[in-house]
C-alpha cells in the first residue's frame, strides 16, 4: 500500500480550525451552535490526539522494521496525570490550538479544566511508572506499558468535619478521548478449575479452568518529548464471555441471575486495590494480578511471534520489568505458557523465563512484601501453584548445594512460607525468577541487600542493582511551573535542559546575582498567589504524600503544636509567618493514618480561631491529592518536608519534584533524600534525625518513647495538649500511640527536628541567602530526571538500544 500518503494535519491556526470543525461534525456528531463544553473538549482532544496518532503510526512502522529488543513494563498502577495539556506540549500544537479553539467559542484553559486525570494508581509507584514510560518514549526506547483499566481509580478524598471521606472515582464516566479500544487483541483468561496429567510428560500438565473471562485492551498514547517516538500504555478491562449471559434465565425474569457471571467477570477491573480485609477481597486482588499478567503475556508473545519464530530468541527480544511484586505471577505464567502450551522442555523454558524478567522492589516495610495464602492460590490458580512448587524445589536444591545443612536459610529463602500459615512469598518468587533485582535509591538498594533480601544477595550478588528513581521535568517543571521554566530557558539560552536536565547546573553562576534572585523570588511568590493557600509572603511549608505513620505526618504535627504553644506563650515574639500545607490520602482501612488527618484538621481549626497565633501560623489541608494538585502545590513550596524515619522510605519522588522547583528540603537521611543532599550540597539542605543504622539500633536496644516525653518539656507540653483533648477527642488515640510504642521513633527525632526547624527560620530571615540556596537546589537536581533513570535501566538492566523514528 505504499504511495498512499496521509492527509496533512493542521499546522497553522486556520488548518487546525478546519481539523477541529471536521472532528466536531464527523467524530462528535454535532455543530458549533449546539456543541456543549464537553463536545468542545472532546473535539480538541481528538484533534490533538491525531497529531500523536500520526507519529504513533510511524513509530510502529519503524519498530516493526527494526524488530528490536522490547521493554515491557508491567504495573498494577499508572498515575498518568492530566493528558490534554501534556499532549498539547508534546505534539507542539499548544499555540495554534489556543488560537483555534476560539472558533468553538472556548478558551484553552476552560477546556483543560474539563480534562479528568486517569487515577489509575495509588502513589509513588504509580507515578513512577508514568514518569518512566514518558522517559522511555523520550529516549526512543521501544516499550509498552501494561496495566489495568480500572473503572474506578483511587478514591476521591474529601473532608467531612475534618475527617477523610471517600467517594468512588468514576474517572471515565463521560468517556476518555485519549483511549483507543483494540477489541481484536482481546485475550481469554482462565481461573479456578483443575489440572490433568499429560500422558508421556512429567512436567507438562493440562489446566482445565473453571471460569473464563475476556480481557479487552485499549491503549493510551505515550509521546516522547522532542522526538517522534510515540509508545503506548495498554490497559486491560475484564469482560464476561458471550456464554456469561444467561438468556434463558433472563427470559424467565431472573434478571440479576442472568448477568451474575458477567458481573463477576467485570468486577476484576472494577476498582484499584479492592479492600483485602476479607477472603473474597484477597482473592479478587490476586485475580486482578493474574488477569493483568495473563493478558499482557499473551499479547507480548503475539507481538514476538509477528517477527520471530525461535523461542531461544524470546529473551533476546524481550525484557519484562515487574513493577513491584504485583505482576510476579508472570513468572509461573510464562513457564506455564512455554511448557504446557508451547511444549518446551522445563529447563529450556526456565532459562528463557529467568532471562526475560527483571524486578523492581519499592519498599522496605515487611508488611508491604506481598504473600498469598497457599489455599487461595490453589483454588484460583491450581496450575500456577504446581509450577511454583517445582520452581521452589529446584531452587532450594541450588541453595542446599551452596549452603549445605543451613536449614534456617532454606526456610527463609523458600518461596513458600510455612508460619503461621502456608503462604506464597511473592518477593522471593520475583527474585528467583528474574535476571536483575533493583531498589529505587542507593540506601534502599543497600538495605535490600543487607536486610530484606540479604540471603538472596549472598547467593547471587551480581543480580542486585540500584536504579535511583527520577521524575519528568516536562510535567513537573515545564507544565507545572511555566514561569520558572521560562526563566531557566532564558538564562540557559535554549530549552535543551528539558531533555538534558543536568544542564541546570549552568544556573549555578546566577545563584549569587541579585537581580536574578529577585526574579526567582517573584516567580515563587506568583506561584504562591496562584495556589492561594495562604499569605504569599509566608514560608510555605509543604508535606504532600500518602498518609502513613512511617512518613511521620505526626512529627510535623508536633512541630506545629510546639510552634502554636510558643507563640501563645510569647505573643509579641518576632515570629515568622508560616503556612503549612498538607495533602495526601490515607488507605481507607488505615485508622491510625486517618486519625492523624483528623488531628491535623482539628489543630488547624484551633489555630485559625486563635487571634494571637493565626497571623503567624496557618494549617491547610488540600483535599484529594493527585497529580494535578501536585502540579499546583510543588511550584509554590518554599520548604519540602521529607521526614520519614530513616530506613523506611524506599526513595520518594515528591522530594525530587520539590527540590527541582527550588524548595529547600528538611529531611532525614532516608531514601533519595541522601542523594538529593549529596547533590545540592549539605549547606543547602536541612538535615535532622537518626540515620537508618541508629534507628535500627535504637529499636533493638529497647526504645522507650516515654524517656523523650519525660526529658523534653516542649514535647511534653505538646503531647499533653493533644492528650487533654485541646484539639478534640481524636488526640487521645494519636497521643496514646506515640507514648505507647511509637513504632516510627517520632519522639526520638522530635528535638532534632524542632531545632532544625529553628535553623530553617533563621535561614528564611535572610532572603538573599535563602534564594541562593533555592537556586542551587534547582541547579543541582538534574540527576533526578526520569530520563537518567531510564538511561540507567537501559544500560544496566534492559540492555536495549533506542530506535529513532
Ligand atoms: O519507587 C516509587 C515509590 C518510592 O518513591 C516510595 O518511596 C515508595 O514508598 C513507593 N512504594 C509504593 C509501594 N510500596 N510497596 N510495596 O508505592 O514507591
Amino acid at each position: 500500500r505504499q504511495g498512499i500518503g496521509l492527509r496533512k494535519l493542521g499546522k497553522t491556526v486556520d488548518e487546525f480550525q478546519q481539523d477541529l470543525l471536521s472532528n466536531l461534525y464527523f467524530r462528535r456528531g454535532t455543530t458549533v451552535e449546539s456543541a456543549s463544553p464537553r463536545d468542545a473538549y472532546e473535539t480538541l482532544s481528538l484533534t490533538v490526539r491525531d497529531h500523536l496518532a500520526e507519529r504513533r503510526a510511524r513509530t510502529a512502522a519503524a519498530h516493526y522494521a527494526s524488530n528490536p529488543r522490547w521493554v515491557y513494563y508491567l504495573s498494577a498502577e499508572f498515575l498518568l496525570g492530566a493528558q490534554l495539556e501534556q499532549n498539547l506540549l508534546y505534539s507542539g500544537t499548544g499555540e495554534i490550538a489556543g488560537q483555534a479553539v476560539k472558533a468553538l467559542g472556548r478558551t484553552l484553559e476552560e477546556l483543560e479544566g474539563l480534562d479528568v486525570e486517569p487515577g489509575l494508581g495509588n502513589g509513588g509507584l504509580g507515578r513512577l511508572a508514568a514518569c518512566l514510560v514518558d522517559s522511555m518514549a523520550t529516549r526512543d526506547i521501544p516499550a509498552v506499558g501494561y496495566g489495568i483499566r480500572y473503572d474506578f481509580g483511587i478514591f476521591k478524598q474529601s473532608l467531612s468535619d475534618g475527617a477523610q471521606a471517600e467517594r468512588p472515582d468514576d474517572w471515565a464516566f463521560q468517556g476518555n478521548p485519549w483511549e483507543f479500544p483494540a477489541p481484536d487483541d482481546r485475550q481469554t483468561v482462565g481461573f479456578y478449575g483443575h489440572t490433568e496429567p499429560v500422558p508421556g510428560s512429567s512436567t507438562r500438565k493440562k489446566w482445565v479452568p473453571g471460569e473464563i473471562v475476556l480481557g479487552e485492551p485499549s491503549h493510551m498514547l505515550v509521546p516522547g518529548y522532542g522526538t517522534d517516538t510515540v509508545n503506548i500504555v495498554r490497559l486491560w478491562r475484564a469482560r464476561g464471555s458471550e456464554a456469561s449471559f444467561d438468556l434463558s434465565r433472563f427470559s424467565a425474569g431472573q434478571y440479576a441471575e442472568a448477568v451474575q457471571e458477567a458481573v463477576r467477570a467485570e468486577n476484576i477491573s472494577k476498582v484499584l486495590y479492592p479492600d483485602d480485609s476479607t477472603e473474597l477481597g484477597r482473592e479478587l486482588r490476586l485475580k486482578q494480578q493474574y488477569f493483568l499478567v495473563s493478558c499482557s503475556l499473551r499479547d507480548i508473545i503475539r507481538r514476538f511471534r509477528l517477527r520471530n519464530s525461535n523461542w531461544d530468541e524470546f529473551a533476546e527480544k524481550t525484557v519484562i520489568q515487574l513493577n513491584d511484586t504485583h505482576p510476579t505471577i508472570a513468572i509461573p505464567e510464562l513457564m506455564r505458557l512455554l511448557v504446557d502450551e508451547y511444549e518446551l522442555e522445563w529447563d529450556r523454558a526456565w532459562a528463557i523465563t529467568r532471562k526475560t524478567f527483571a524486578y523492581t522492589c519499592h519498599t522496605l516495610l515487611p508488611e508491604a512484601l506481598e504473600t498469598w495464602p497457599v489455599h487461595v492460590f490453589e483454588r484460583l490458580l491450581p496450575r500456577h501453584l504446581e509450577i511454583i512448587y517445582l520452581i521452589n524445589m529446584l531452587f532450594l536444591r541450588e541453595v542446599e548445594e551452596r549452603f549445605p545443612g543451613d536449614n534456617d536459610r532454606l526456610s527463609r529463602m523458600s518461596i513458600i512460607g510455612e508460619q503461621p500459615e502456608r503462604r506464597v512469598r511473592m518477593a522471593n518468587l520475583a527474585v528467583v525468577g528474574t535476571e536483575a533485582v533493583n531498589g529505587v535509591a542507593e540506601l534502599h538498594s543497600k538495605l535490600l541487600r543487607e536486610t530484606v533480601l540479604n540471603d538472596f544477595a549472598d547467593l547471587w550478588p551480581a543480580k542486585f542493582q540500584n536504579v535511583t528513581n527520577g521524575i519528568s521535568p516536562r510535567r513537573f517543571v515545564k507544565l507545572a511551573n511555566p514561569r520558572l521554566s521560562d526563566l531557566i530557558t532564558e538564562s540557559l539560552g535554549d530549552d535543551g535542559w528539558l531533555t538534558d536536565l543536568e544542564r541546570l547546573a549552568e544556573l549555578e553562576s546566577f545563584a549569587g546575582d541579585a537581580s536574578f534572585q529577585e526574579r526567582w523570588r517573584s516567580i515563587k511568590r506568583a506561584n504562591k498567589v496562584d495556589l492561594a493557600a495562604g499569605d504569599p509572603d509566608s514560608l510555605t511549608d509543604v508535606m504532600i504524600k500518602r498518609f502513613h505513620e512511617y512518613k511521620r505526618q505526626q512529627l510535623k504535627l508536633l512541630h506545629i503544636i510546639t510552634q502554636y504553644q510558643r507563640i501563645r506563650n510569647d505573643p509579641n515574639g518576632d515570629w515568622i509567618p508560616r503556612t503549612v500545607l498538607f495533602a495526601g490520602k490515607a488507605a481507607p482501612a488505615y485508622h491510625a493514618a486517618k486519625n492523624i488527618i483528623r488531628l491535623i484538621n482539628a489543630v488547624g481549626a484551633t489555630i485559625a480561631a486563635d487571634p494571637v497565633v493565626s497571623p503567624y501560623l496557618k494549617v491547610v489541608f488540600a483535599e484529594n491529592y493527585n497529580v494535578t494538585l501536585a502540579e499546583q502545590i510543588v511550584p509554590a513550596a518554599d520548604l519540602s518536608e521529607q521526614i520519614s524515619l530513616a530506613g523506611k522510605e524506599a526513595s520518594g519522588t515528591g522530594n525530587m519534584k520539590l527540590a527541582l522547583n527550588g524548595a529547600l528540603t528538611i529531611g532525614t537521611l532516608d531514601g533519595a533524600n541522601i542523594e538529593i543532599r549529596a547533590r545540592v550540597g549539605e549547606e543547602n539542605f536541612f538535615l535532622f534525625g537518626l540515620d537508618a543504622f541508629e534507628a535500627a539500633e535504637r529499636k533493638i536496644s529497647g526504645y522507650r518513647p516515654a524517656d523523650h516525653y519525660e526529658q523534653d518539656a516542649e514535647l511534653r507540653q505538646a503531647i499533653d495538649a493533644i492528650n487533654a483533648g485541646v484539639f478534640g477527642d481524636v488526640g487521645h488515640d494519636v497521643a496514646g500511640s506515640l507514648l505507647g510504642h511509637d513504632e516510627y521513633l517520632t519522639l526520638a527525632d522530635y528535638r532534632s527536628y524542632i531545632d532544625c526547624q529553628d535553623a530553617v527560620e533563621a535561614a528564611w530571615r535572610d532572603p538573599d541567602h535563602w534564594t541562593r540556596m533555592s537556586i542551587l537546589n534547582t541547579a543541582h537536581s538534574g540527576f533526578f530526571s526520569a530520563d537518567r533513570t531510564v538511561a540507567d535501566y537501559a544500560a544496566r538492566i534492559w540492555r536495549v538500544t533506542p530506535v529513532r523514528v
